[in-house]
């Protein structure tokens, strides 16, 4: 299977990443994480995107906050899917962050999910993994059952609380 590489600005957004990795492996999707930012590191950064697809990536996942970059400077240097989470910094709570990921000029594409949408972002990577393959569709399928199975679970407890 196709691995996905998740790309943080700084080990401070770890906690939004987390997010990411818990679901790639609940999902069983090999995955490799690494910090390179596109202001500190921007050789690594794009070195990385560049031969992200010869070394067996199929999808991006890129996290930064602030003036965040970075899943654009990835997205220039390649032609695999990238994802951006926006990360929520000191000022704005992530708004800033959030346009800077998702108002991508044209011809560079960046799906971008909500500040902090770290569990989303992997669901989006597996889904795009899962189109080529049947296994994936069969435990996405189950976690969406699971998930509505919880809610109703949810709705059950609240009609007997009230
Ligand atoms: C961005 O700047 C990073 O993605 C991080 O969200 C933010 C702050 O970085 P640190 O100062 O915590 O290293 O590039």
């Amino acid at each position: 299977m196709k691995k996905v590489g998740i790309i943080m600005g700084s080990d401070s957004d770890l906690p939004v990443v987390k997010k990411a990795v818990d679901v790639l492996k609940a999902l069983d999707i090999p995955f490799e994480v690494h910090v390179y930012s596109a202001h500190r590191t921007p050789e690594q950064a794009s070195a990385f995107a560049s031969s992200a697809r010869e070394k067996g990536f199929g999808v991006l996942i890129a996290a930064a906050g602030m003036a965040a970059h970075l899943a654009g400077a990835l997205a220039a240097n390649t032609t695999l899917p990238v994802i951006g989470i926006p990360c929520a910094g000191p000022l704005l709570d992530g708004l800033d962050a959030l346009l800077s990921t998702v108002q991508m000029p044209s011809g560079i594409p960046v799906a971008t999910v909500a500040v902090g949408g770290g569990a989303n972002a992997a669901l989006l990577a597996a889904q795009m993994l899962a189109i080529g393959d049947a296994d994936l569709t069969a435990r996405l399928d189950a976690r969406r059952k699971a998930d509505a199975a919880a809610v109703l679970e949810k709705d059950a407890g609240i009609l007997a609380r009230l």
